[in-house]
């Protein structure tokens, strides 16, 4: 792996580009691409990170690995890279993905644009000129026409702020912030605190080094089988050979995975049948037992149904009662979280060396020099694991000052709640586009289809801007609006909407306004939409000179 720092341009002297890009993951790297080589333009991209990578390069915890299938978790713009790449396995692992990143950055010769260790600290639109004025932490002041967002959706760490974190004798990490030198658990006792995707995928990992692991669980979770495995030569064979048809399928269908859902319903099916379905699909695994039935988000009853499978098979996995019991006292529809999918979660509670504290029955009081205290234990631990998710969506986005027209600043159009055009632009700051922002199907939907529709979308716009002699764009407050109903609309379509503390919703980090923030109504029609738009001339924003 090619690993280098640009060299940063003199501190305080400005540098007029046509576009900047924050962040160098899979989104910014493309974004870059193409309007450098398509469309011939000036382009930075500036990372925070000693790497490329954005999401990958920081997630690095022990059993970090995608839950989209690898041979959907890539670009597919260039047919010649998706015939040239070769995962592994089933489900890519971090390091596998971080390789691939970087072979795009080499393969598109990206690396001699993207400023690496470079954090971007305020952006402000000159109206005067058109123009964003771009400052970074450290010193650089950039100039240009058009400001793109990449900075992923999740990817500032929520660490809960618990009383006496900073009395610990111990050490402890969030999963978002891993150390790359790694942690060593042997003969340690250690205490993970969440049980999200996140928290599934890392306790078995830990369990199996550590001397004692602790969860902490707040929501007991579904979750279902990943049956990771190796790739034999024959699928991935398979997977070139039909890329154009997968392709197809990810970019038509409801959440961009290479899976359509089945159009039959579970209320309608057999006792015996739906049964019989729901095993199959449990013993091939993956997201795809979400697919195996139209309604199973939409009715409550149909829900009723498969997570009343899913409880029944932890209860058969899980030998002592009293664990069994805490694990699948689910409040929640299945699905209407975000359903992790694992590799041993369920049966790591089998394990001498594991236990499960159940935080509703007993909540955490604080964290003294020797471990966590709950309402009625104290835990000594040597590590904590903070496996508590992200201020998902709008964090990293509010983390920077970005101040739009008439010293609007997006914290304080976002006050209530993000507000936008299809996810791809806010009122009030022209020329800025938000990479799968608040609004479009984004953490609903395998994210490298999501944001290869994103950037083709941003770069014909602002190729059509050129050809046309137009300067800017600008969502109209109009538009935002009836966006924001649509969005809220589709939510409420769905039981996505009915679970009040879910990330979807921004419920996970304390005072962050609750609104329903990624768009709910597929991938596939969501892709027409911002086609039709474009077609009609960009309806509903504003185009001058
Ligand atoms: P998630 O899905 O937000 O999960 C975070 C977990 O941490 C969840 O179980 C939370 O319980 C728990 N949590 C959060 N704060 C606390 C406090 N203060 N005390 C106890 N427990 C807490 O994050 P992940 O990183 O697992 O997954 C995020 C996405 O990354 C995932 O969907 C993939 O797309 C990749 P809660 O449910 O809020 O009660």
């Amino acid at each position: 792996m090619t690993q280098h720092t640009s060299a940063h341009p003199a501190s305080q002297e400005a540098i007029e580009l046509d576009a900047i890009i924050i962040g160098a993951g899979f989104s910014g790297m493309y974004q870059l691409m193409s309007l450098r080589d398509k469309l011939g333009m000036k382009v930075k991209v500036l990372e925070a990170g000693a790497g490329v990578g954005g999401t990958w390069y920081w997630n690095r915890y022990p059993g970090a690995r995608c839950d989209s299938e690898s041979h959907s978790y890539m670009f597919y713009f260039s047919k010649e890279m998706v015939n040239e790449w070769e995962w592994s396995e089933r489900y890519p692992q971090q390091p596998e993905i971080l390789r691939y990143l970087n072979h795009v950055a080499d393969r598109f010769a990206l690396r001699s644009d993207i400023l690496l260790n470079t954090r971007m600290h305020a952006a402000s639109y000159d109206a005067g000129r058109n123009r964003w004025h771009v400052r970074t932490e450290q010193g650089q002041h950039f100039i240009a026409q058009f400001l793109i967002t990449a900075v992923g959706c999740l990817s500032s760490a929520n660490v809960p702020q618990i009383p006496g974190l900073g009395d610990f004798k111990g050490k402890w990490y969030h999963t978002g912030q891993w150390p790359h030198e790694g942690v060593d658990f042997t003969g340690k006792r250690v205490g993970v605190v969440g049980t999200g995707s996140t928290g599934i995928q890392t306790i078995p990992v830990v369990a199996a080094q550590a001397s004692h692991l602790t969860v902490f669980q707040r929501t007991a979770n579904y979750s279902i089988p990943a049956r990771n495995a190796p790739l034999t030569e024959t699928f991935k064979r398979y997977a070139k050979e039909h890329s154009e048809g997968i392709r197809h399928i990810m970019n038509t269908n409801t959440n961009g995975h290479p899976f359509r859902m089945v159009d039959r319903s579970v209320t309608a099916t057999h006792p015996a049948e739906r049964e019989a379905i729901m095993e199959a699909a449990w013993i091939k695994g993956g997201l795809e037992f979400r697919a195996a039935f139209k309604d199973t988000l939409l009715d409550q009853e149909a829900n009723d149904i498969v997570a009343d499978f899913v409880r029944k098979k932890i209860r058969q996995i899980v030998k002592n009662p009293a664990v069994a019991d805490l694990l699948s006292d689910i409040d929640h529809p299945f699905a209407a979280k975000r359903p992790p999918v694992d590799s041993n979660y369920f049966e790591t509670y089998n394990r001498d060396n594991v236990s499960l504290v159940n935080l509703r029955a007993t909540p955490i009081e604080c964290i003294t020099a020797d471990g966590i205290k709950t309402k009625d234990a104290e835990y000594p631990l040597d590590i904590i694991i903070f496996a508590t998710g992200f201020d998902a969506m709008t964090g990293s986005l509010l983390k920077m000052d970005i101040e739009g027209r008439d010293g609007l600043k997006l914290k304080t159009s976002w006050q209530a709640g993000p507000r936008n055009y299809l996810g791809l632009q806010v009122p009030g700051f022209p020329n800025m586009f938000t990479i799968t922002g608040p609004g479009s199907p984004s953490v609903l939907c395998n994210l490298p289809p999501a944001i290869e529709q994103h950037v083709n979308w941003i770069t014909d716009c602002i190729r059509t801007l050129r050809e046309r002699g137009l300067e800017r764009i600008e969502a109209t407050e109009q538009a935002s609006d009836e966006w924001c109903a649509e969005v809220n609309r589709a939510a409420n379509a769905t039981l996505l909407a009915k679970v009040k503390h879910s990330w979807y919703l921004g419920a996970n980090v304390p005072g962050k306004p609750q609104v329903f923030m990624p768009y709910a109504g597929g991938f596939g029609h969501y892709t027409a939409i911002c086609n039709q738009v474009a077609q009609d001339n960009y309806k509903g924003f504003s185009l001058t000179r």
